[in-house]
């Protein structure tokens, strides 16, 4: 299936390239009129709402235009952290860039708890059906910054399934394997087989 990736972040799109591409889906980002979406997301409802919101914002932008009835895929994201009450969530992206990430662990200095975790809503729908999935990645937030490598909270985030690197450390196509973007993309797509919801 060709899927057009409604985001402004191309970092999920190469990772969402990445997890698809090898079970036979193409992932393009969706840009009109060369621009990629701009969403209004209403973040206090959390990422499930987000994610709802955003899909209808893709298919009203879509109305009229060459990508009318194509599969368009939606996803929001963010990391909840234990100690502090799932905080930030659906707010994440606005927290890092806040507080950047040596403001987050500082924060956290106090904390005998490091426990966190990604979370995934992704959405695709044609217009006429929907599919939607969840993926969550457990994790620990580390002592300090350490890689370089993905995006976003990645030089701080642990995953439980791994051998102590945070997922900035480990090498290209790594964290594909095994991030909360890929288990939402890969429940996704196994799902379009099922009638959708
Ligand atoms: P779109 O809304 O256009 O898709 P966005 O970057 O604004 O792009 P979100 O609203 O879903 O996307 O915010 C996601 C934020 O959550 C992201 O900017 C990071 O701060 C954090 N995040 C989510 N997934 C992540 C990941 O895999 N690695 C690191 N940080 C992640």
């Amino acid at each position: 299936m060709r899927i057009l990736f409604a985001t402004g972040n191309l970092n999920k799109i190469h990772e969402a390239k990445a997890i698809l591409e090898p079970l036979g889906h193409t992932v393009e980002g969706l840009i009109i009129d060369g621009n990629r979406p701009e969403f209004i997301e209403p973040k206090e409802l959390g990422l499930e709402h987000v994610a709802e919101s955003k899909i209808e914002q893709a298919l009203a932008l879509i109305v009229g235009t060459e990508f009318e009835g194509s599969s368009i895929l939606v996803e929001d994201s963010g990391i909840f952290i234990d100690d502090f009450d799932e905080w930030p969530g659906a707010n994440s992206s606005d927290i890092e860039d806040e507080l950047g990430l040596d403001g987050i662990l500082k924060l956290m200095v106090n904390s005998e708890l490091r426990g966190a975790e990604y979370r995934a809503v992704a959405i695709l729908s044609n217009g006429n059906d929907e599919w939607k999935s969840i993926g969550i990645c457990r994790g620990e937030l580390a002592m300090k910054i350490r890689g370089t490598n993905g995006f976003g909270y990645d030089p701080i985030f642990i995953p439980k399934s791994g051998d102590g690197r945070t997922y900035a450390e480990m090498k290209k196509g790594e964290k594909d394997m095994t991030s909360h973007r890929a288990k939402a993309m890969m429940r996704l797509v196994e799902s379009l087989r099922a009638p959708s919801k």
